[in-house]
Parts: C-alpha cells; sequence; structure tokens
C-alpha cells in the first residue's frame, strides 16, 4: 500500500500507536483488534452510501453492500446461537449509545420510564441518567446494589418496578463486575408487565465465549457494541426477538424489529458505515473461533487473580471479586497495611505515570464527585489479548500497589 501522504496525521496515527504499545491498558472498554479488522476499516466500503437495509435502498450500487450486509447479519445471529425466524438483528447502529437511544425511541413512548442501574451504582449514562438524551426524553427509575454486598438488590428492584411500573427494564453496566441475573430480571419485567433489554456491550465478548451468561433465553432486546471484549471495532449491534410486538393507536401490530430498524433508520441516522460493518462481521467470525472462546476464559481467570492478588495487598475491592473482566477498586479507603486512600483522579493520573492505564470511577455509594471519585475501574481484555496470564496481573497488581501506596 502505497505510503500516506498527509504527514502531519501520518505521524500522530504512529505516535498512537507506539503510545498503545508502550502502556499497559487497563480500561475495561478497550481492546486490541487484529490486522484483519483494521484493514476492513480501512476500505473502499466507506466510499458507499447504502440508506435503508438490504433489498430495500435509497441509492443504486447495493449489490456488493446488501451481501456485506446480510452476512453480517447472519454471522451476528450464529455468534450468539440465534434463530433466524426468532431473532432479528440490526447492525447499523454506529455505537452503542445511538443503539440504546434507538431502543427506546422505538419502544418507549416519550415521557415514558426506563428503569436501568443507577450511574454510582454501574450503570450507563444511556439507561436513562439524566445528562444523557435518555434521561431527558424518558424518566429514569433508578436501581442498585445492597450497600452490603455491593451486588444488585433484586427485591428492591423488584418493589420499586411494581410500584412505578416502567415501560422498559435495562439490564447491564458499565462498571458492574457481577454475573446479572437475567432469569431474575425477566420474572420482574413480566410482573409489572415491562419489556425486558439487556445492554451487554462490556461482557458481549464473555458471552460469545461461553464464559458468562447469555441473556438472550430471557430478554426481548439485546444491544451490545463490538469493541469491548468482543474485540472487533467502534461499532453496535440491536438484537430483537421478532414475535413481540406493540399495537398502534390504529389497531395496527408492529414487530419490535420493524420499529427498531425504523428508529435506528431513518429515526436517528443516515447511511451505514459499511466499512465498520465489515470489520464487524470480521470480528464475528473471529469470536467464534475456538481460540477466542479460551481468550474470554482467561479475561476472567485474569480478572480474578488481578482483584485477589490486590485485595492480598490491603486494597478494598467492591463486591469482594469479579465475575467478568472488570474490576471496581476503591482507591479512597486507606488499604490495610499503612498508606492513606486518595481519590480516583489522583490515582488514574499517578498510574498513567507508571505506565498503566486505568479510569478513575464512581463507587455504590459514591460520597465524592464524578470527576474525582473514590475509585478506579479497571479490565483485563486488552492485557489478555496480548497474552498475559494469571501470573503477569498479579504482578501488575503489585505495580499498582506500589505506586498507589507510594506518599
Ligand atoms: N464509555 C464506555 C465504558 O467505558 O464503559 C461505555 O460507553
Amino acid at each position: 500500500m502505497q505510503a500516506m501522504k498527509d504527514t502531519q496525521i501520518k505521524k500522530l496515527i504512529e505516535a498512537e500507536k507506539k503510545r498503545q504499545k508502550s502502556v499497559i491498558n487497563l480500561i475495561a472498554s478497550e481492546n486490541v483488534v487484529s490486522k484483519d479488522v483494521l484493514e476492513a476499516l480501512g476500505t473502499e466500503l466507506t466510499n458507499k452510501y447504502a440508506e435503508g437495509y438490504p433489498g430495500k435502498r435509497y441509492y443504486g450500487g447495493n449489490e456488493v453492500v446488501d451481501k456485506l450486509e446480510s452476512l453480517t447479519q447472519d454471522r451476528a445471529r450464529k455468534l450468539f446461537g440465534l434463530n433466524a425466524s426468532r431473532w432479528h438483528v440490526n447492525v447499523q447502529a454506529l455505537s452503542g449509545s445511538p443503539a440504546n437511544l434507538a431502543v427506546y425511541l422505538a419502544l418507549v413512548p416519550l415521557g415514558g420510564k426506563i428503569m436501568g442501574m443507577s450511574l454510582d451504582n454501574g450503570g450507563h449514562l444511556t439507561h436513562g441518567y439524566k445528562v444523557s438524551m435518555t434521561g431527558k426524553a424518558w424518566k429514569q427509575i433508578p436501581f442498585g446494589v445492597d450497600p452490603k454486598t455491593e451486588t444488585i438488590d433484586y427485591v428492591d428492584l423488584k418493589a420499586k418496578a411494581i410500584a412505578e411500573k416502567p415501560d422498559i427494564i435495562v439490564g447491564g453496566f458499565t462498571a458492574y463486575p457481577r454475573i446479572v441475573d437475567f432469569k431474575k430480571l425477566r420474572a420482574i419485567a413480566d410482573a409489572c408487565g415491562a419489556i425486558l433489554m439487556v445492554d451487554m456491550s462490556h461482557f458481549a465478548g464473555l458471552v460469545a465465549g461461553k464464559a458468562y451468561p447469555s441473556p438472550f433465553e430471557y430478554a426481548d432486546v439485546v444491544t451490545t457494541t463490538v469493541h469491548k471484549t468482543l474485540r472487533g471495532p467502534r461499532s453496535a449491534l440491536i438484537f430483537s426477538r421478532l414475535d413481540k410486538t406493540i399495537t398502534n393507536q390504529k389497531g395496527v401490530a408492529h414487530s419490535f424489529s420493524e420499529l427498531i430498524d425504523k428508529a435506528v433508520f431513518p429515526g436517528l441516522q443516515g447511511g451505514p458505515h459499511l466499512n465498520q460493518v465489515a470489520a464487524v462481521a470480521v470480528a464475528l467470525k473471529e469470536a467464534a473461533s475456538p481460540a477466542f472462546k479460551k481468550y474470554a476464559v482467561q479475561i476472567i481467570k485474569n480478572a480474578a487473580a488481578l482483584a485477589d492478588e490486590l485485595k492480598k495487598l490491603g486494597w478494598r475491592i467492591i463486591s469482594g471479586g469479579t465475575d467478568s473482566h472488570l474490576i471496581l477498586m476503591d482507591t479512597w479507603s486507606p488499604p490495610v497495611g499503612g498508606g492513606a486512600g486518595l481519590g480516583g483522579k489522583e490515582a488514574s493520573d499517578r498510574l498513567e505515570k507508571a505506565g498503566i492505564i486505568v479510569n478513575k470511577n464512581t463507587i455504590p455509594g459514591e460520597t465524592r464527585s464524578p470527576v474525582d471519585p473514590s475509585g478506579i475501574r479497571l479490565g483485563t481484555a486488552a492485557e489478555t489479548t496480548r497474552g498475559k496470564k494469571e501470573k503477569d496481573f498479579r504482578k501488575i497488581a503489585q505495580k499498582i500497589d506500589k505506586v498507589l501506596r507510594k506518599r
């Protein structure tokens, strides 16, 4: 391939490549994609406009991209063991936030209620939090964790759901380390007449690798980004049950799938980013391999080792550990054995100087602010891609301890 002529941008790309290689990346929502994924992103598919869906476009010249989009849908269903007669998948959402917004736009009347995990308990902004559009156009009914166990309080969740009658319940998280009980969420949704959506963005790769429970047996809609544990490009998928319908005021029933497709395009977006769709297809095929299954299992083993070592070193880990790729560490509580605690911002800054990249994060019962909260979030997906094993993560824990304990 000819070298890039824009040397200014080329230099920045090279600098970022070097930065990524030189650090230990513990950002729980990042990963390192394959060369094939990168290659698909940098192709002529970016030149093509294809507003609409396969077989129903508003532009000509779609014989290739129709095949591409249908193949991507087939691969997405196959990866999660879904039957095409029961599940539809939209592969056009540009990323996780627009995907979640599209679901609400399709299925929840404006002003209706979204029941989602609160931000400081590990929920995502798009689960109805006030600063997101999802908290402005709809009302959030927050649920959270039991303050003692720091795991989801399903009894409280059920009581709130029955009292508030939300239109939709969102299971899923951005900073919650444990398994979510989808069966319980289904029963609660049924008890209050809500739709059950699961946002599996963080753990989709773990579900694909059968290392974390699948939500598909219980959910009506499942959204996911592709770029976290699933190790693909920045993008999102929206799975919906074909047999679920909403009847409009004229008495006409529309399937969730039909309504979601319309919400994505023309509701929120224009033409799909087809180079991105191709890269999603590549990542989905990679995630179906036996090597990926081993990878998913290793991610969790590594997270368990990291949490265990940090605990042994005297740090408080939210909920006492992890069942996934992510750990929430309380940096504000002083560690056992000496040293004072420190705010999440200082912890994250110090670690960055030492070559470890994390993000500051609120913790359940947060008493500080989101810009300088009480903890940090750690994830093991990216460094597991780079081949690290439990012993490496124990060493990383020791390095974290050294950097944070130092006065
Ligand atoms: N910002 C992502 C994360 O880090 O979890 C979610 O959007």
